[in-house]
């Protein structure tokens, strides 16, 4: 039963799926659940940018290589990745490649099962031979006064063994958890490697998350240590990560030791027998540290991220399939190739920062740039100065740092030579055609291609995407799927699959790859629940898609209750969980609306509690209570003090509603008389914040 690949005309006889003529379910025209993303323009988009003959001729793939592999992927999944395992080096060489199941009940995803490697050894060791002196990472710091470090392979070797081994003298071993909240440094790349190496599973933090979200995470993963830093330098301006640190050992109830990272040599408090100064114990430790010898099902890292709940889920990636596909999508996707700069801007907190950054580069012998700063430090141009002084090659980035960047002026770019760079990317959240025009006239003069990746922490890798060398691209579309993904776009009220070219419903995937999640650490009913129960027998992504009548894929944003801030992504749940937490709030209902940077704000509709007052400095106040419960990113743009919400007879709030005055758009709210009390939407209009 396999679905058409829409996008290799040549091919659709092959997969004649039989499902018949199922015209009547045709989703054109039935809303998808959720917003629709705001970035949507048809008519802007129909123009398509060919890969150059140059750029296809030195790519590894050109669009007829793309479609044989591609065809081979999904024809023989096993042959295919059977083959293309072969890329790491294997301790154990696997003899089963793909065994996995979303069946109802039964699910079970396991890639090259009884090989056996060390991601380490894969990102490190074998390089040592063919390229010692090779920069392995390119770390720019904070301020452009302070200069850059190049850190060669032989080095990375050194700093990662010693490091590893002041994990094991804390006691960390084979299947523990370490926690990582450190800045931008190269020591959160010898930390999670470190790791690899002994086996133990890291879970990095993003350090711009409070006290409480670091508490919870630690709680949640059982951690024995968590590595910090003094003081995180961003902007200018140092953020007190040591101090965050011991406000979540308040919090925190496992055994747990802290590993102190000196970065800015700033004045900070150690506690005797439970924090330790990475510098001592390194002084004290062997410099060798051989690789542990690891399952490829066994767990390498835990990343939480936001859901529809309140509950951040702990995403579970192995060892095997997951470096598989970070280091193919790495080669294929940005056309790496040997002696290249890579520079991928995100933070190692998410989850692109540990494939693009670290794990897919670092195994192809890459060298990548790791940066600790901001855009717009010490001004607008500080991406571009970076490119010209280090000649980076790709460069990836998200829409809202382009977005910011556009509004800035051209003349920052123009300033710099850019001409080394062959390919640009973008990750995150749907780029406009606005802003993707820019990126590819201004930044890449007409003459670089862009790569929109669409992926997911879920998803370990990218899952549609072009390639530079293969794909003509369109500006604001992820375009097509990488090898071995079989998209499927579904009904969202019915799940059934929509099999004309042209469709509009719910983006699901309809087998496994490589480096999909395993499991939701501690909670696999959890994870059956949320990706696999809705739609059957597939991975649902919750995000909603356009397909259109030349087989391109649209992300039209998320069907769920998850927001996208300037990239970052964010469940409602977890705002309202934390405004009602606080003593002045009754309820609350959180929603996203359009943001011109950010691609959303965040908007609170809050009920007080009897006797309260809806101030300005109460907003303030309820404001600055989400940056301290979970992280500036989750701060609120717009609070509406709302006596009452508009809800269902059965008591559910009808988010529809708040999203449409949110937006600005409540001519068209719907149906409303299902409501309770249809007369709070006039009081909310009346009283709306996005005017
Ligand atoms: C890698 C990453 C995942 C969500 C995803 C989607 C949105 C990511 C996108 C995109 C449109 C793209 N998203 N890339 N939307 N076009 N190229 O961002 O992971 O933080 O888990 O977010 O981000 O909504 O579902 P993560």
């Amino acid at each position: 039963d396999l679905s058409p690949p829409w996008h290799l005309a040549s091919n659709q006889a092959l997969y004649t799926s039989g499902g018949g003529n199922r015209e009547g379910c045709r989703a054109a025209g039935v809303p998808v659940a959720g917003y629709d993303a705001q970035w949507r323009r048809p008519n802007v988009t129909d123009k398509m940018y060919a890969p150059s003959a140059q750029m296809a001729e030195q790519a590894h793939a050109d669009k007829d290589t793309y479609e044989a592999m591609y065809e081979a992927s999904i024809h023989d999944p096993d042959a295919f990745w059977g083959e293309h395992g072969k890329r790491l080096d294997w301790i154990k060489p696997y003899t089963k490649v793909k065994n996995t199941s979303f069946a109802p009940g039964n699910i079970d995803i396991k890639w090259f099962e009884d090989g056996t490697l060390n991601v380490a050894a894969n990102c490190i060791d074998r390089h040592l031979k063919d390229r010692p002196d090779q920069t392995a990472i390119i770390w720019e710091p904070d301020s452009p006064t302070d200069g850059s470090q190049h850190i060669t392979y032989t080095q990375l070797h050194a700093h990662v063994s010693k490091f590893a081994n002041v994990l094991k003298e804390l006691g960390v071993g084979k299947g523990d958890r370490v926690v990582i909240y450190l800045p931008m440094i190269p020591q959160a790349a010898y930390a999670m490697l470190a790791c690899a190496r002994i086996g133990a599973i890291h879970s990095v933090v993003f350090a711009g998350f409070s006290a409480d979200a670091l508490a919870a995470r630690v709680n949640g993963s059982e951690a024995k240590v968590v590595i910090t830093a003094d003081e995180a330098p961003r902007g200018g301006r140092n953020t007190p990560l040591k101090v965050n640190a011991d406000k979540a050992f308040e919090k925190i109830t496992t055994d747990t030791s802290m590993l102190v990272v000196q970065r800015t040599g700033g004045d900070i408090t150690m506690k005797d027998g439970r924090d330790h100064w990475l510098h001592e114990l390194e002084a004290k430790v062997s410099p060798d540290c051989p690789p542990e010898e690891m399952n490829a099902e066994d767990p390498l890292f835990i990343l939480y991220t936001s859901g529809s709940t309140g509950q951040p889920k702990g995403v579970v990636h192995t060892t095997g399939g997951y470096l598989v596909y970070a280091s193919m999508t790495h080669q294929y996707t940005f056309d790496y190739h040997d002696g290249e700069v890579f520079w991928c801007t995100a933070d190692v907190g998410w989850v692109t920062g540990h494939s693009y950054i670290i794990y897919g580069p670092l195994a192809n012998g890459a060298t990548t740039l790791m940066f600790e700063g901001v855009p717009t430090y010490p001004d607008a141009g500080r991406f571009w100065q970076v490119c010209e002084e280090h000649k980076v090659n790709q460069f990836y980035t998200a829409p809202t740092a382009i977005r910011a960047l556009m509004g800035k002026g051209n003349e920052f770019v123009e300033k710099y030579d850019l001409s080394a760079l062959k390919v640009l990317g973008t990750v995150g959240e749907p780029i406009n055609p606005e802003a993707w025009n820019w990126y590819h006239d201004v930044v890449g003069k007409g003459k670089v291609p862009i790569v929109d990746t669409w992926w997911q922490t879920e998803t370990g890798g990218h899952l549609l995407t072009p390639l530079p060398g293969a794909t003509s691209t369109k500006p604001g579309s992820a375009t097509h799927p990488f090898f071995g993904i079989r998209p499927v776009v579904l009904e969202p009220e019915t799940g059934i699959e929509i099999e004309t070219i042209e469709a509009e419903g719910v983006l699901c995937i309809a087998d496994s790859w490589p480096s999909q999640m395993r499991t939701i650490w501690g909670d696999h009913e959890r994870f059956e629940m949320t990706y696999f129960s809705q739609y059957k027998n597939m991975f649902f992504s919750g995000d909603g898609c356009r397909r259109d009548k030349d087989g391109y894929y649209w992300i039209t944003g998320r069907v769920d209750d998850v927001i996208n801030v300037s990239g970052h992504r964010m469940g409602t749940a977890e705002v309202e969980s934390a405004l009602v937490a606080h003593p002045a709030v009754s309820e609350a209902a959180v929603v996203g609306y359009p943001h011109e940077i950010k691609g959303q704000g965040i908007y609170a509709y809050v009920s007080l509690m009897a006797g309260q007052e809806p101030t300005d400095a109460l907003r303030k106040e309820l404001s600055d209570f989400v940056r301290t419960e979970i992280g500036p990113i989750a701060k609120p743009d717009l609070i509406q003090f709302a006596p009452g919400l508009p809800k269902t007879r059965s008591g559910k709030i009808m988010r529809r509603i708040l999203r449409k005055i949110a937006e600005n758009d409540f001519g068209a709210l719907g149906d409303t008389s299902t409501l309770a009390e249809p007369e709070v939407v006039d009081d909310l209009i009346a009283n709306r914040m996005n005017r």
